[in-house]
């Protein structure tokens, strides 16, 4: 969610849905890239217990072949007017086709919110096997670079050796820029690089996770950044057999000593789990002795992807989790949407327990072998809702925008109380 146009306080939010086979990559049906506003204007305050309404308006929709992921990047170019510093980007894959798939992009596409029909998509490459989420590559970690990490690969047959690409996107024809730095590995899928300076030598070094032949290998790993845009990044094994897809970073206490973790939703272990080092070893992730690893979770099936934010503003993080469970709980086998409250002492049992909150369940894929929900996000309907102080002096809670993934739908989560310590079952809407 980005507030793009400053005047009216419209907001974007981004959605795609897409479906498909896990196991067989069989496409369920066609699909759609769907754009959704949010204004000042049709938005009514929540009030507890009472009927307001919630679902963000629908401005259009675009056809675009096989979407998968999209993210819109800020520039940090401050020089720019407001609406032209973001970019849209939107992945796309066909899993029967082997070949390549295009990734595309909208510059300022606040420009275009009452143009939907007319949106200026570009193609920024085409030269990843199944690109997943575009996640930002932030000025300064490459010289001269500013732009996306484009993730890639996936377990279906001749879709498997995924890239780590790098593009500089202030360069006039970005896809000239391309590097990729996973160049060095044969046959992995990559979702996710977080930013992170791994050896303390003052550059952020990508910490990724990567899984091989569906099952049988996962890694948890930093790519070692040399301070210069090239391919091929020396990699550094941190975990095997843990990590595989999604994951963040944060830092955490136990018996009042400070820890620097990571929380992972492992897909094919069917776990979320913790991993740590205390702070200020000088090994730091490198030496496998200072690594802490805890389950914190392994009932709730495929554990998929993750928010760490404050969701009630009590001044603690908290652990959100989407999940599908693969056995049957309510007739058929459905995903829910978790909040975990994290301890104090995370790695005890009695003092140390992550309590677990459903905020939304009953997410029912389309098909066999599928999956729901995917990717969340939070975000406020405007910004006026979101600068609102609360008597007691607090903001209100976010909202959580969930993609339905293979059901097909967009959900909007809407906190049913602005009262901290309160995490009852989110509204859920959809968006059909
Ligand atoms: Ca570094
Ligand atoms: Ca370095
Ligand atoms: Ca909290």
């Amino acid at each position: 969610m980005s507030y793009l146009d400053k005047e009216s306080h419209l907001g974007l939010l981004v959605v795609t849905v897409f479906q498909f086979n896990v196991h067989n990559a069989i496409i369920m049906k066609s699909h759609e890239f769907l754009v959704v506003l949010l204004s000042v204007n049709t938005f009514k305050c929540l009030v507890d217990g009472q009927s307001v309404p919630t679902l963000p308006r629908l401005i259009g929709d675009i056809s675009v072949a096989a979407p998968a992921f999209a993210d819109i990047h800020e520039s940090s170019d401050s020089s720019l007017p407001y609406a032209e510093r973001f970019t849209l980007y939107l992945s796309t894959f066909k899993p029967f086709q082997i070949k390549t798939d295009p990734v595309l992009y909208v510059r300022s596409p606040g420009r275009y919110l009452y143009n939907v029909t007319n949106w200026p998509i570009d193609i920024l490459a085409n030269s990843a096997l199944w690109p997943n989420n575009p996640d930002l590559l932030p000025k300064s970690v490459v010289p001269g670079y500013e732009g996306i990490v484009q993730p890639s690969g996936f377990l279906v047959p001749g879709k498997t050796k995924g890239q780590l690409q790098l593009y500089n996107m202030n360069a006039a024809i970005p896809s000239e820029t391309e590097i990729n730095i996973a160049s060095s590995d044969a046959n992995y899928s990559y979702h996710r690089t977080i930013w992170k300076d791994m050896d303390d030598d003052g550059d952020l070094d990508a910490v990724t996770a990567r899984f091989h032949n569906t099952v049988e290998e996962q890694n948890f790993l930093w790519l070692e950044n040399p301070g210069q845009a090239v391919p091929g990044w020396t990699q550094h094994t941190i975990y095997n057999q843990g990590p595989d897809v999604h994951f963040r970073n944060i830092q955490l206490n136990s018996s009042g000593l400070p820890f620097d973790c990571f929380i992972a939703g492992e897909l094919w272990n069917e776990r979320a789990t913790l991993y740590c080092i205390p702070l200020d070893t000088k090994s730091g992730w490198n030496d496998p002795e200072n690594i802490i690893m805890r389950i914190i979770d392994d009932t709730v099936g495929q554990t998929f992807d993750m928010l760490l934010e404050d969701f009630d503003n009590d001044g603690r993080i908290d652990f959100l989790l989407t999940s599908f469970d693969d056995r049957i709980r309510i007739g058929v086998k459905s995903g829910s949407v978790y909040i975990y409250e994290i301890p104090d002492d995370v790695f005890f049992t009695i003092n140390g327990t992550w309590v677990r909150h459903v905020i939304a369940d009953s997410f029912v894929p389309g098909g066999s072998n599928t999956m729901s929900p995917g990717t969340p996000q939070s975000f406020y309907p405007s910004a006026a809702y979101a600068n609102e102080i609360l008597p007691d002096g607090r903001n209100h809670r976010k909202w959580i925008l969930v993609s339905g993934d293979d059901d097909g739908k967009i959900y909007v989560l809407r906190p049913t109380t602005d009262a901290a310590n309160d995490f009852t079952p989110y509204e859920k809407n959809h968006s059909n």
